[in-house]
């Protein structure tokens, strides 16, 4: 297996963002590299070729080699190469003799090629993909370019073979030779009704062409594939040499006002990937491959941009398979210089267009590569206009994608633009197919306001979506300091303690390094889903669908229909989906009933689902490609309230310290120093053994930090835990009620700001709480507006009804379904690489937790009294615990169970990692008041 030896800890790995990874040890320019430290990695292995390889040549081919290597056979120099990520080949036929061979590899961690491999990346090197030995004839088909043209219905295909035959005997005589092509479909039946066939000039092209009548077309969403071989004959008929390639036909067409793959406006539902993990580094086994292309098509990822090289060539097959678009990227990067270089230095300019050339060469025939990119960050200047030209001339099927000089490129593509200015493109009208290369920083709990984005996206016809910054965090797996049983997930600055670092930078996943799925993901999978659903005439029984596949009907799918009351379903069916065509939409009827009585103050939903009736190649039967949940407008009768005055009579007392409520089932003691309760009993068991303490931090954020906001916002940290209580009073307005009102300061700066609570202790044993938060004005804006609710150990079990299952904020929570969902505390805890901010539920109407034996506490939303949802959490951490600890083995795990309940909590944002903050209508401002209540009892056992 290959990989990268700083995986090995030799020497210890580096991670820079835009300054180059030796910039610890000397700083050369280019094109100088450094001297005094620069690793070198000497490889070393004997071979032996078959016997049947002689009157051949024979090649090796090394795959991917960082950043530059010699090669050696048997002692004689060979040859050099640089640019990482395409192959280097060399003809070793010279070199070989009968028996065993040495083949000797030098490789040099940096050199003047590492000035165009500047990518934010961990720097990783030596031979980490396949090397090989392969053998050819003397005369052989050097290249094979395949083409498939559609006509204008695009129905018809024109399949263009185009070949360049080589004599390498210099003798081979002329007019002997001939190509055959001939097609074969996915069943391995001839296409053709006779070969394809032409006569060779050597080392000229010579096309052959095919008309192919109404062929199965390629696209992500269908991935019909064909082979194509082709044969070169001798002059007596024998095949001397036979090559193959997949081919999948689809035409790309792009211009002023258009972008389509085959015919039809394509949009990019994308991602960036970087090849990565934390075991191997970027030599990625295939298995890991193939699981990131399945866990992308599951979650309706259609496109993905190579960032920032050109991949392992069996990605480009998997995603020529399973049906992935690929803009394949150029291994081009000088973010630390690029206002020098590349730019216009015609030194530099060979390097640049062979580093374009050897990815088109090694590239051309797949269908997924919809769009060529010349680099990522590496300036702008003559060399990209040089680059573009030789695409052009090589192959005018795809377009040319440059973020760094859109000048020169046929669609615009911007990175990290707000949706507003997204919107503002698409109101212009330019007619230039707009996409965003890199949007939606994933860069730990993020991915804020993606609806927003798609809303625009699909409004405007000169959008193209984009592709998520990015697939997957970059780690490597690592023994814990002093526990060398166990490992974790490191980062830039868990090695070389003192080297310049950019820390966790690196980790942008929607998946964690273990391909664990952040929350992040399903927000995706939800605004990428290919179909809609919203409400027609929900009165009715209609629902309005809307089919957003270019292609497909949705003939692969069935409708699953629920209705639910209060989270329990009460009606569903499912039915054949509705036939709508691609691009259309259509009113649907379910079969729903409206109960002849509903229940008084309950909630209805119609969630509806879309699912796989057969497996296919990604996914099982029934997986579920789209969801929508609409509320039914059913006017539900308000609930009588219960008669007042008879709850059972309470005995309020008070001491110097504290208050006291005691009845014939609850007993609640408030402590007057904190304004807090010191216990919360119910029939004797313990419910609450601290709080509600009120709260207005959160575990920092990688966006959070990234914007400073945990510094500016500081004086929110221990607001509330500093809270001074000014005044504590008691009074019992009948007798079966007590009131204790607590007032308190919280020592914000510059100016103070105030809390207040009303307990309402009944005695049925309910606990009534009502907050208000006074925030001063000139104050930071607040990352929480809540309290904190210690429950004592043991109560592992939740069960809430409201958003989930996935932790969800308000501006993240489209893909999270109002239900009533049941977990544990221990898995409330999302798996984000550094600890932060994690299991926030939104909309929450009430919540349980409790211990094995059923016993709990319940928090409902007090409607009445303030606000009608609450936002929770129950975690073994507070917020503190998940502010500063590095990685997840250093987090204090508390025993008992922190309940966060909450009025809400800003945003997460995620429109970039470094100065964003969330939307306008996500934030928590100061200078206003805010007020919520909820109620507390012992959870009845259903
Ligand atoms: C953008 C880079 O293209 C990408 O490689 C990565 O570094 C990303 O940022 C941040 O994670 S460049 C951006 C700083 C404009």
């Amino acid at each position: 297996m290959p990989s990268n030896w700083e995986i090995e800890g030799y020497p210890e790995p580096i991670y820079l963002n835009i300054k180059y990874p030796w910039e610890g040890y000397e700083k050369p320019d280019f094109p100088d590299v450094p001297k005094d430290f620069n690793p070198v990695g000497s490889y070393r292995r004997t071979f032996t070729v078959p016997d049947d390889w002689s009157g051949r040549r024979t090649l090796i081919s090394f795959q991917g080699v960082k950043s530059a290597f010699f090669v050696w056979v048997n002692g004689k120099k060979v040859g050099y190469s640089e640019d990482s990520y395409t192959p280097a080949e060399f003809d070793i036929s010279p070199y070989l003799r009968p028996g065993a061979n040495s083949l000797s590899v030098e490789v040099y961690r940096w050199s003047d090629g590492s000035w165009l491999e500047d990518q934010d990346m961990i720097d990783l090197s030596g031979i980490f993909r396949d090397v090989y030995l392969y053998a050819i004839p003397l005369v052989h088909v050097h290249d094979l370019f395949v083409r498939t043209d559609l006509d204008s219905a695009f129905r018809d295909a024109t399949l263009s073979v185009t070949t360049v035959v080589r004599d390498r005997t210099g003798k081979a005589a002329k007019g002997e030779r001939r190509v055959e092509a001939q097609l074969y479909d996915a069943k391995g039946r001839p296409v053709l009704r006779r070969p394809l066939t032409g006569e060779p000039v050597f080392d000229e092209p010579l096309t052959l062409k095919a008309d192919v009548k109404a062929p199965d077309l390629w696209s992500a969403e269908d991935p019909n594939l064909y082979t194509l071989v082709v044969t070169l004959t001798d002059g007596k008929g024998r095949s001397t040499d036979i090559q193959r390639t997949r081919v999948g036909f689809r035409q790309v067409d792009f211009g002023p006002g258009k972008w389509t793959v085959n015919g039809k406006h394509v949009m990019f539902h994308g991602t960036n990937r970087h090849e990565s993990t934390p075991e191997h580094g970027q030599a990625v086994p295939e298995s890991v491959m193939v699981e990131d292309v399945l866990l992308m098509k599951r979650h309706n990822i259609n496109a993905v941009r190579t960032s920032h090289y050109p991949n392992h060539p069996r990605w480009l097959e998997l995603c020529d398979e399973y049906g992935l678009y690929a803009i394949d990227e150029t291994n081009l990067e000088t973010h630390g210089v690029r206002d020098r270089l590349p730019a216009s230095l015609p030194e530099w300019t060979d390097a640049c267009v062979d580093r374009i050339r050897s990815m088109v060469e090694r590239d051309k025939n797949h269908a997924c590569v919809v769009a060529w990119s010349l680099g990522n960050e590496a300036g702008d200047g003559d060399n990209f206009k040089t680059m573009a030209d030789w695409v052009r001339a090589r192959d005018d099927s795809r377009p040319v994608h440059y973020e760094g000089m859109n000048s020169v490129a046929d669609v615009h593509s911007e990175m990290y633009t707000k949706p507003a200015d997204v919107e503002k493109y698409g109101k212009s009208a330019n007619p230039k197919p707009y996409m965003l290369c890199e949007y939606t920083h994933a860069m730990g709990n993020s991915n804020g306001n993606l609806p927003e984005y798609w809303e625009i996206f699909e409004k405007y016809p000169n959008l193209h979506g984009g592709f998520v910054w990015d697939w997957v965090d970059q780690n490597i797996r690592r023994p814990i300091p002093g526990d060398a049983k166990h490992s974790y997930l490191s980062y830039g600055g868990d090695w070389h303690p003192g080297y310049p670092t950019d820390g966790n930078f690196s980790c942008n996943g929607l998946v964690a390094s273990t391909r664990s799925p952040h929350p992040g993901l399903m927000e995706i999978k939800k605004v990428y889903q290919p179909l809609s659903v919203t409400a027609d005439d929900l009165g009715a029984g209609t629902v309005k669908v809307r089919n957003k596949h270019l292609f497909s009907g949705l003939d692969a799918y069935e409708l699953r229909w629920s209705v639910t009351r209060n989270g329990e379903r009460v009606q569903h069916g499912t039915l054949r989906a509705p036939d709508v065509a691609p691009g259309t939409s259509r009113a649907v009827r379910l079969p729903y009933k409206k109960p002849g009585t509903l229940e008084p103050g309950a909630e209805y939903w119609l969630d509806v689902t879309f699912a796989l009736r057969d497996k296919t190649r990604w996914a099982p039967a029934g997986h579920i490609v789209a969801a929508e949940q609409l509320p039914m407008d059913w006017r539900v009768p308000t609930p009588a309230d219960p008669a007042p005055g008879t709850l059972p009579a309470l005995e309020l007392s008070e001491s110097g310290t504290e208050v006291m409520v005691t009845g014939r089932e609850v007993e609640v003691v408030l402590s007057k120093a904190s304004g807090t309760l010191s216990s919360y009993k119910v029939k004797g068991k313990l419910l609450l053994a601290g709080g509600p303490v009120p709260n207005f931090w959160r575990g920092p954020t990688d966006n959070d930090i990234g914007r400073k906001y945990h510094e500016e916002a500081a004086t929110w940290r221990d607001a509330g835990a500093k809270a001074k209580v000014t005044e504590v009073k008691a009074a019992q307005p009948s007798p079966g009620e007590v009131t204790i009102e607590v007032t308190a300061t919280l020592p914000t700066s510059p100016s103070p700001s105030a809390w207040h609570t009303v307990f309402t202790v009944r005695g049925d044993g309910e606990v009534r709480v009502r907050h208000t938060l006074k925030a001063a004005a000139g104050l930071p804006d607040l990352p929480v507006v809540g309290a904190l609710l210690t429950a004592p150990a043991g109560f592992e079990r939740i069960d809430w009804y409201g958003r989930g299952p996935h932790e969800n904020y308000q501006d993240r929570k489209s893909s999270a379904f109002v239900g009533r969902y049941r977990s544990t505390v221990d898995d409330q805890v999302a798996p984000y690489v550094r600890p932060q901010q994690t299991g926030n539920m939104t909309d929450v109407r009430n919540l349980s937790l409790a211990d094995r034996a059923g016993d709990g506490l319940t928090v409902l939303a007090d409607p009445a009294d303030g606000e009608p949802l609450l936002e929770t959490s129950a975690l073994h951490h507070t917020p503190s615990d998940l502010d500063g600890p590095k990685h997840p083995y250093e987090v204090k795990r508390r025993d008992e169970t922190i309940l966060g309940v909450n009025h809400r909590q800003m945003g997460v944002g995620g429109n970039d990692s470094w100065g964003a903050p969330p939307l306008e209508a996500y934030l928590l401002h100061s200078g206003r008041t805010y007020t919520y209540a909820y109620r507390l009892r012992a959870l009845s056992r259903a």
